[in-house]
């Protein structure tokens, strides 16, 4: 039996960060954290992009261009959506979600989903470098393992 992961070695790696200016002090929070844990784990700043959009709406069309560029292993897009905040909450934190999915499956680019969808300002707070971690760090290492996940997997025409 084999089995197939990534580890977490960022060495060598491109990886672009897609983040939201919207709610912004909590998006720079994430986009610390994603951008030191990047570093830690031995990327390059020399391999890593920063791209601002509007908002978490804009962030798959932003990531689709980046991931279609060819030019990068990973993309970690960021953000953060407070339901107190928007009475078409549903819309904006779906339309990201369902986008980042589209873009990754249809790019075969890992894209990291570091959105936080919460109820509250605090809630979001607590996830960007409070006392629940940062989310931005975590989907920085979720795409760093995708993307030597994606290269140690057998390419499409060899047997799994
Ligand atoms: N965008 C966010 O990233 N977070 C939010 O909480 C938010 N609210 O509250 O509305 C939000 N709205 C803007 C949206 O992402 C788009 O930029 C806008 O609708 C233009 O397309």
């Amino acid at each position: 039996m084999r089995t197939y992961e990534g580890d977490f070695d960022a060495r060598d790696l491109r990886v672009a960060v897609v983040v939201s200016r919207f709610n912004e002090t909590i998006s720079k929070r994430l986009l610390d954290g994603a951008i030191d844990s990047l570093l830690r784990h031995g990327a390059s700043e020399d391999n890593l992009s920063v791209t601002w959009v509007p908002g978490a709406y804009e962030l798959p069309l932003a990531a689709d261009r980046v991931a279609s560029s060819g030019t990068v292993d990973a993309v970690v897009c960021l953000g953060a959506v407070i339901r107190g905040e928007t009475a078409h909450f549903e819309y904006v934190a779906g339309g990201a979600a369902s986008g980042i999915a589209e873009v990754t499956l249809r790019t075969g680019v890992p894209v990291t989903f570091g959105v936080l969808t919460t109820e509250s300002s605090e809630q979001a707070e607590d996830r960007a470098g409070g006392k629940m971690g940062n989310k931005g760090a975590e989907a920085a290492l979720a795409a760093v393992e995708m993307a030597n996940l994606l290269a140690a997997l057998p390419k499409p025409d060899q047997p799994i």
